[in-house]
This record gives structure tokens, C-alpha cells and sequence, in this order.
């Protein structure tokens, strides 16, 4: 038995123990025959030979065991060796994915108005006519409802051609205050350099009673939120015309290309128009059943936006999918985390 013993001590690798263990203990191993002779021991002798037979058990399964244990830990080793990662290696090959950049800048307002503790409203895409212009102020045979600048479908609802519905339904189901934007896909029958059928706006709706919202709230407002867009710019008020707000006003701000000398971005006027905005009209209130309330709104084109922080020449460059566009956004990533 000491030959086992020193034979399984000595054993360099787990088959050669397995062996062992197979010779020794195994069904016609040395110890497994040697217990098979009990039946043609001598009763008196049994004992002895048995306590023995059993002690030589005992010897040998103890010493498969822990040498089993460490001929685990030296092949765990080796392996080791051979699978060993580096994880403070840095690995160029992973590839990440970037936000568009439409989404990109849409979820960049959305967190300014949420800091600014406004709420973020959703409607249909597909809308009804008094949601998406009678209550509006845009009557009946007002242009802008022209079968050539909106998709109308058989049954008479259409594709909202502007978020404003959001505002509509906001305040039919609310009561004021309300500082709300409007995020969301929009659609247009115009289809060349500058238009796609489908874009982008936010709209923004702040109303609470009467005289407590001035066109001054909303100037102070636009001109702090532009500047945390574009920078070091300078905005400008040019009066305009909008049928759901008197007054109204188109913004301009001082070219972020060529910093206001002029140049082929801006026409050479060193200015370039980026929102429109105004005084709710009393005619959209009234449509909604709100008596005595003041509010002013404003709108923004996403992609007009994009394009401008951004450096994006070409309108159409935005829904190609072409990832060499995207590829160049991977960087906003690791910024915003
Ligand atoms: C633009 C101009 C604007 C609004 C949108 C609005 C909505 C309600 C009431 C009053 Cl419910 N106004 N929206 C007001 C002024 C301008 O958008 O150029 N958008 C791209």
C-alpha cells in the first residue's frame, strides 16, 4: 500500500490521478478485490482484516484527495496564465453608437425647460382639424390649411403640421399655470433643399392669469435660452405675424458663422432667424374656454437648430442615415455621458 501511496503522491497530472484512483478503488481496483476476499475470511479473523482493509481505504482516499486539490490549483494556474486580461488595456476596436443629432439637440432644450421647471407633453401625431387649427385662430379658409401644405387623410384628420395641438390639448385638460414645451415629429407637404415632408419642432406655452405674462417674460426667457445655446450671441426682436399670437415676433441672432459681418450662411445680413414667438392671442383662449389668463409661446425648428451648432450644411444630409454623418457625433457621447 505505501507503493500507492507514493505513486499517487507523485502523480503530475489529474488523468494520471484519476488512474490511480481507478487502480486502486476502482470496480477491479487493488483494494476493491481485496475486500471481495472477506467472504473467505474466518469469522474470527474477519474483524482485524476488515479494520485493516478499511484503514488502507482511509490512507488512500485521503491522499487522492488532496493531491486532487493540488493538481486543480497548479492546472487553474496554467490556465490563468493563458487567460489572463488586462482590463486597464484600452480596446480601439469597440464600436459605440451616437445619438442623431436631431435627438441630440431636441433632448438639449428638453433639459434646459426641465431645469427651468417646465413640463414635457406629448399628443397624436394624427390630428383633427380644430386641435390642429380652429382653435388656433386659423380659420376656415385661412391658407395655411391649403390641401398643397398639409397631409390630410380620407377621413378629414391629418398629420399635425405643427406641435401647437399639444398646447391645445394641454389646456383643455389643465387648468393654468401651465409652463409646458411640446417635442415632437411634424409634417409638411414641402419637399426641396431647405424642407422635408417630416421635421421637428418644440413649441413652448407658459400661461397664468391675467397681466401676470408679459411679452418681457418671454424676451428675457428667449434671450437667456439662446444664449445657452448658441453662446456669446446677440438676439434681436423683429415684429412679425402669427394668427395665434398678438403681438408676435420672429428672432434672429447674430450669425454664428461669421459673427455678424456677413457671409453666405446669413446672406450677408449677419443675422440668422431661429425661432418665432409671441403673445397668446385672446381668440386661442377663448377657443379653449380660459377667461382671464395671459401667456406667451414660442416655436423651433429642431433641424434648423442642429445644423446650426453643428455645422450641417445640408438639410437633406440629416435623414440619409448615412453613419459617416453620424460616426462624426460619437464624441456627444462621452460628454454628456
Ligand atoms: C415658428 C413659430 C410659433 C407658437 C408657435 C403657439 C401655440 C399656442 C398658442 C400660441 Cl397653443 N402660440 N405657438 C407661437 C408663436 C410662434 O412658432 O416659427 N415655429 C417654427
Amino acid at each position: 500500500m505505501e507503493l500507492w501511496i507514493k505513486k499517487i503522491e507523485s502523480a503530475s497530472t489529474l488523468e494520471e490521478l484519476e488512474s490511480l484512483r481507478v487502480d486502486t478503488l476502482g470496480k477491479k481496483g487493488v483494494l476493491t478485490i481485496e475486500f471481495a476476499k472477506m467472504k473467505d475470511i474466518l469469522a474470527v479473523d474477519k474483524k482485524s482484516f476488515a479494520e485493516n482493509l478499511n484503514r488502507q481505504k482511509d490512507q488512500i482516499t485521503k491522499a487522492l484527495d488532496s493531491k486532487k486539490i493540488e493538481l486543480e490549483i497548479i492546472a487553474l494556474d496554467k490556465k490563468l496564465q493563458f487567460e489572463k486580461i488586462d482590463v486597464t488595456k484600452f480596446n480601439n476596436e469597440l464600436s459605440c453608437g451616437a445619438a442623431h443629432p436631431v435627438a441630440e439637440t431636441m433632448n438639449r432644450i428638453i433639459n434646459y425647460f426641465l431645469n427651468l421647471n417646465f413640463t414635457v407633453e406629448e399628443g397624436p401625431l394624427v390630428e383633427d382639424d380644430f386641435h390642429n387649427f380652429q382653435a388656433l385662430n386659423l380659420p376656415e379658409y385661412h391658407p395655411a390649411r391649403d390641401m398643397a401644405d398639409t397631409f390630410y387623410n380620407k377621413d378629414y384628420t391629418l398629420l399635425r403640421t405643427h406641435t401647437s395641438p399639444v398646447q391645445i390639448r394641454t389646456m383643455l385638460s389643465q387648468k393654468a399655470p401651465i409652463r409646458m414645451i411640446a417635442p415632437g415629429t411634424v409634417f409638411r407637404r414641402d419637399f426641396d433643399i431647405t424642407h422635408t415632408p417630416m421635421f421637428h419642432q418644440i413649441e413652448a406655452l407658459v400661461v397664468d392669469e391675467a397681466d401676470k405674462i408679459s411679452f418681457a417674460n418671454l424676451k428675457h426667457v428667449l434671450v437667456e435660452f439662446l444664449q445657452h445655446m448658441f453662446g456669446e450671441v446677440e438676439v434681436r426682436f423683429r415684429p412679425s405675424y402669427f394668427p395665434f399670437t398678438e403681438p408676435s415676433a420672429e428672432v434672429d441672432i447674430s450669425c454664428v458663422f461669421c459673427k455678424g459681418s456677413g457671409c453666405r450662411v446669413c446672406s450677408q445680413t449677419g443675422w440668422l432667424e431661429v425661432l418665432g414667438c409671441g403673445v397668446v392671442d385672446q381668440n386661442v383662449f377663448d377657443a379653449v374656454g380660459y377667461k382671464d389668463k395671459s401667456g406667451y409661446a414660442f416655436g423651433l425648428g429642431i433641424e434648423r437648430f442642429a445644423m446650426l451648432i453643428h455645422s450641417i450644411g445640408d438639410l437633406r444630409s440629416l435623414f440619409e442615415s448615412d453613419t459617416r454623418l453620424l460616426g462624426q457625433f460619437k464624441w456627444l457621447l462621452q460628454e454628456d455621458g
